[in-house]
């Protein structure tokens, strides 16, 4: 079967962040189709939009034949089993993940826009991304994602140390 490479963002900031955090990815792993390949380090973020509680952030690199759809709807399948309701836009969540970059795809339909529209100015998911994915090049502007991270402030991101989520 043919594989991608696909990167995906992990944030959490209610409940038990880590434990979810390193259910996401275990739960990840044990789909048929997708093998976790690399986790970022786990990062302590300052929340972007409303006051709300600091969050945890990290991103994952995957391997999958899944389509871009299919993996959007088993990302959003975890986050239900790991309790997210969806209350206010942009409000806490226990568990939120997002599909980044799969392979050199651009695509735009109703439900999914890859590369994340938002991802390059939010060091919350550049800072974990540059990690895993450093030499990765955005399909849109084509530079490395390293040069990206490095291009926009880091502040309010902080590495947790001695976290790993992939078990
Ligand atoms: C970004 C909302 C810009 C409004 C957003 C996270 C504006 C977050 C997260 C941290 C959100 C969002 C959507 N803050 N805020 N980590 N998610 N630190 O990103 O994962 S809500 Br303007
Ligand atoms: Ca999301
Ligand atoms: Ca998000």
């Amino acid at each position: 079967m043919p594989t991608v490479s696909s990167a995906i963002a992990l944030g959490s900031n209610l409940g038990e962040s880590l434990i979810i955090l390193k259910g996401a990815v275990t739960a990840l792993g044990r789909h048929p189709n997708i093998s976790t390949v690399l986790c970022s380090s786990v990062y302590t973020t300052a929340p972007i939009g409303p006051p709300q509680p600091d969050y945890y952030n990290a991103c994952a690199l995957l391997e999958t034949d899944l389509a871009p759809e299919e993996l959007l709807r088993t990302l959003l399948r975890i986050e239900a089993q790991f309790g997210r309701v969806r209350r206010q836009r942009w409000g806490p969540r226990l568990l939120d993940l997002d599909l980044l970059l799969f392979g050199d795809v651009v695509m735009t339909t109703p439900t999914l826009q890859i590369p994340h529209p938002r991802m390059h100015e939010r060091a919350f998911v550049l800072v974990p991304l540059a990690e895993v994915a450093g030499d990765w090049r955005d399909p849109i502007s084509g530079k490395a994602i390293a040069q990206i991270a490095a291009a926009i402030s880091h502040q309010g991101v902080k590495k947790l140390p001695g976290v790993t989520l992939l078990a």
